[in-house]
């Protein structure tokens, strides 16, 4: 006789699995792109630009041919010679591979050398004399639309000036009519700087093209390998069965790892020429200049408020600083990304947005790093709009926050934007909140401490975010479509493997996807082994970012394993000799109606599915599923930070984070928890220390890890995390929302509005991040706004 089974037993949907994937991580034992080591590999390095705007005169790299060891020097005009000196972007741009005519920032690609060993190239590339003529240079999105401003992108017909786009979504005439009825308008201007991903591991590949097969296999550090697949099919005019392109252990992507660098492409065209693998790995300065940047984006907000506190209408006015190509990796038709996600969680009849793009002398780059393609700004701006409203109402935080919320009644909800919402409890996860700070209690003793000069501070973020593109009607890459897949084998003895599209980074999918079989058939999940991130073995899928994992890849596990479990019923009936109407399932077992004694277990039925199966039955358990999301799924979190400020030195420190996020069902709490405290510690650096900006010439100041910082464990405060709310998707199998991206979407205004608060009575409204001690104690001094463009003043 058999008997169900107990899913928490057999590491199923909530629990707190152990990650898998650490056992090899934490010995040293991971597999990284530069751990990969090929018969005959040569190794390449990039030269890059010292000037942030230059036509080039000329280059010469006689020397560097000349120095022994040096297979092949590549320069721009022998990739133009290829059709491939540019490259087009996924946002219908194009971005130079290796520079021919001119630079535009410093760091960009201008030539590259493949010899014996890096150090050879290094040198090498040291070698090459390149005649720079130094052009006026651009660092803000002003200069870019100054009159007289120099043309960035003059290898382009029909750009005569700076501009990228102008584009704007919402109601116009009803937001101007909504500000004519305000009793109160509330205005805040700020920049979101720029930020970076910064994973321990930089980007890198080697390329192997193997003349005898035809075959060209790359290794290499991307979040989306399919993409690639495509990319380089579709790009260097390549069969794409002939292309393979594996991404093995990734030490950290964030965003970061989802573009296409010019140092994959490089690697690939000399590996076809010299008919040797080559690798490239990126150093910590080059990842730092030239890759995948985030933000850049400065705010003109405005909210209609009526006397009580009801918002009647919001505009904004969004400048994108997108750097030298438009080179935005985002799946959405909308120019800004989900910009226009902004708001969501309130709601208001009516907002309009505008949004211009413009270049400057700066690395391409725009929605990496954790952010699922702009929400980071989004609710950035949202919840600072929301802390400086309700100043100027004088009226309380909380308050008016649950005042605007999305009623829990009122799901689906249609944003003014037009993106539906799915389903939320934003009240109670506020009041979770604010119990868990002392929140009355607290402002009792802000009061006190301000009677004796101390400043203590309380900030609140409260957002949702769309996360899970797509769904394949709205969202595309370059004409792709947004779904994703699951590939299930069980094998005779019941073990099985699961290969999905997506990529893991660090994410931990090798424990939750197995721990998704495991719900749905029964399978304890050390029996399931998951792999990802090999196109010739996966099934075709758009990679990990936006936080679609769980909302489309994880949705395709669910759905998979339920076709193997329709295929096993069948057995199952055949197995106990009653028509499959009879049969009933519970966790890990199928039996009879009538007689529950009777049963057979789902390992039975997939041995028969090899040595046992009925007339006519195709042998084998294993199936494939596209899963296509009918929507995208909204998270909810509600994040309070305490401060105390020293009005003496501006240094600030956090007293409490209280965290309560919503992301629907948990399918590893462990892992979720992880992904939340990991994203508030992101929020705090960028709140407080993380600075990655330009000087007038154009020269990046963060280019290495004295100036921009990572937090440690030192620095970083401790968390308090809350799950007691749980609101399953409505449209995900397993009632799942995405939680990757959340705190660090959401953290940062909690810590920023904290110390805004303890300032309150000063006048100052806004302190641009990052929060150094010395822009809060000018404010304070001052009693000025600090909000600011990069060039910074290093050279007044
Ligand atoms: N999870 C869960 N229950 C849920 C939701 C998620 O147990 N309701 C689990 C998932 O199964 C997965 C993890 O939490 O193991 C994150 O899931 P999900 O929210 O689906 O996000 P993705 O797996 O798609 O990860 C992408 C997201 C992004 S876009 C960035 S950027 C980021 C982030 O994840 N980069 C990371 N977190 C990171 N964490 C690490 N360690 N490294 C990165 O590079
Ligand atoms: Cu935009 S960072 Mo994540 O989506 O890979």
């Amino acid at each position: 006789m058999t008997q169900a089974l107990d899913e928490i037993k057999i590491g199923g949907l909530g629990v707190s699995r152990k990650r898998v994937e650490d056992d090899r991580f934490i010995r040293g034992k991971g597999n990284y792109t530069d751990d990969i080591t090929l018969p005959g590999m040569l190794h390449m390095e990039i030269l890059r630009s010292p000037l942030a705007h230059a036509r080039i005169k000329s280059i010469d790299a006689s020397r560097a041919w000349d120095i022994p060891g040096v297979h092949l020097v590549l320069t721009g005009d022998m990739m133009a010679t290829r059709n491939l000196a540019w490259m087009p972007t996924l946002s219908y741009d194009t971005q130079a591979v290796l520079a021919t005519d001119k630079v535009r920032f410093q760091g960009q690609e201008v030539a590259c050398v493949i010899a014996d060993d890096p150090y050879i190239a290094k040198d090498a590339c040291e070698a090459i004399e390149v005649d720079y003529e130094p052009l006026p240079v651009i660092v803000n999105p002003k200069q870019a639309v100054a009159e007289g401003a120099p043309v960035i992108r003059d290898d382009k017909e029909n750009q005569a000036d700076n501009v990228i786009y102008h584009w704007e979504v919402g109601d116009a005439a009803g937001t101007d009519r909504a500000f004519e009825q305000a009793d109160v308008i509330s205005r805040l201007q700020l920049h979101y700087p720029r930020s970076h991903p910064s994973p321990i591991e930089c980007c890198g590949s080697i390329a192997d093209f193997n003349r005898a097969t035809s075959k060209l296999t790359v290794y290499m550090t991307t979040q989306a390998p399919h993409i690639i697949r495509a990319a380089v099919a579709l790009v260097a005019e390549l069969p794409e069965h002939m292309i393979r392109i594996i991404s093995p252990d990734i030490g950290g992507g964030f965003g970061n790892k989802v573009p296409v660098y010019p140092g994959y492409v490089c690697s690939i065209l000399a590996s076809i020429l010299l008919e040797r693998p080559v690798k490239w790995i990126e150093d910590k300065t080059g990842n730092l200049i030239s890759t995948g940047f985030a933000r850049d984006i400065y705010l003109d907000g405005e909210m209609a408020l009526r006397q009580d506190g009801k918002i009647l209408g919001v505009r904004m006015r969004c400048d994108a600083d997108h750097g030298a190509f438009f080179s935005d990796a985002q799946p959405s038709k909308f120019k800004i990304g989900l910009l226009h996600s902004t708001f969501a969680a309130y709601d208001i009849p009516a907002a309009h947005l505008r949004a211009r793009g413009t270049y400057s002398n700066k690395a391409p780059g725009g929605v990496a790093y954790r952010c699922s393609f702009r929400v980071t700004e989004a609710m950035f701006f949202q919840e600072r709009m929301m802390q400086a409203a309700a100043d100027d109402l004088g009226m309380d935080q909380a308050a008016f926050r649950r005042m605007n919320f999305v009623r829990d009644e009122d799901f689906p909800h249609r944003t003014p934007f037009g993106f539906l919402l799915d389903s939320g409890q934003y009240r109670k996860c506020l009041d979770v909140g604010l119990k868990a700070v002392g929140y009355e209690d607290f402002r009792k003793r802000q009061e006190e401490a301000r009677a004796k000069g101390r400043l203590l501070g309380l900030g609140i973020s409260t957002m949702t975010e769309p996360l899970g593109a797509g769904n394949s009607r709205e969202y595309d890459i370059l004409g792709i479509k947004m779904f994703d897949s699951a590939e299930l084998k069980v094998h005779m003895t019941g073990k099985a493997i699961v290969r999905t599209g997506a990529r893991t980074q660090g994410q931990g999918h090798e424990t939750t996807w197995a721990q998704i079989v495991s719900h749905e058939l029964g399978i304890p999940a050390e029996d399931v082994v998951v792999e990802e991130g090999d196109t010739d073995t996966a099934p075709f899928g758009m990679g990990t970012y936006a936080s679609r994992s769980t909302p489309v890849a994880g949705a395709a596990v669910a759905m998979v394993a339920r076709k193997i479990r329709a295929k096993a019923r069948r057995l199952a009936a055949h197995l106990l000799e009653v028509s499959e109407e009879d049969i009933e399932w519970e966790l890990g077992r199928f039996y009879v109606r009538s007689a529950p004694d009777r049963g057979v277990t789902i390992q039975e039925c997939a041995m028969a599915a090899y040595s046992n199966m009925p007339d006519g039955m195709e042998p084998g358990l294993e199936n494939t599923a596209y899963y296509d999301p009918p929507n995208l799924t909204w998270p909810f979190a509600c994040y309070i930070v305490t401060v105390e400020v020293d009005p003496a030195t501006g240094v600030w420190d956090v007293l409490t984070t209280v965290a309560v996020d919503d992301c629907g069902v948990r399918i590893n709490p462990m892992i979720v928890e992880g992904q939340i405290m990991g994203g508030l510690t992101e929020a705090y650096a960028m709140a407080s220390m993380q600075f990655i900006t330009f000087d007038a010439e154009g020269n990046c100041i963060g280019s290495n890890y004295m100036d921009y910082l990572l937090p440690t464990a030192w620095e970083t405060p401790g968390f308090e995390l809350h799950s007691e709310v749980v609101t399953p998707c409505p449209h995900h199998p397993i009632g799942a929302k995405g939680i990757g991206e959340c705190a660090a979407v959401g953290g940062p205004a909690a810590f920023v509005n904290a110390v805004i608060d303890a300032l309150s009575g000063t006048g100052v409204r806004n302190i641009d991040m990052p929060l150094l001690p010395d822009r809060v104690w000018e404010a304070l001094t001052y009693r000025r706004d600090i909000s600011g463009a990069p060039p910074v003043a290093t050279d007044d």
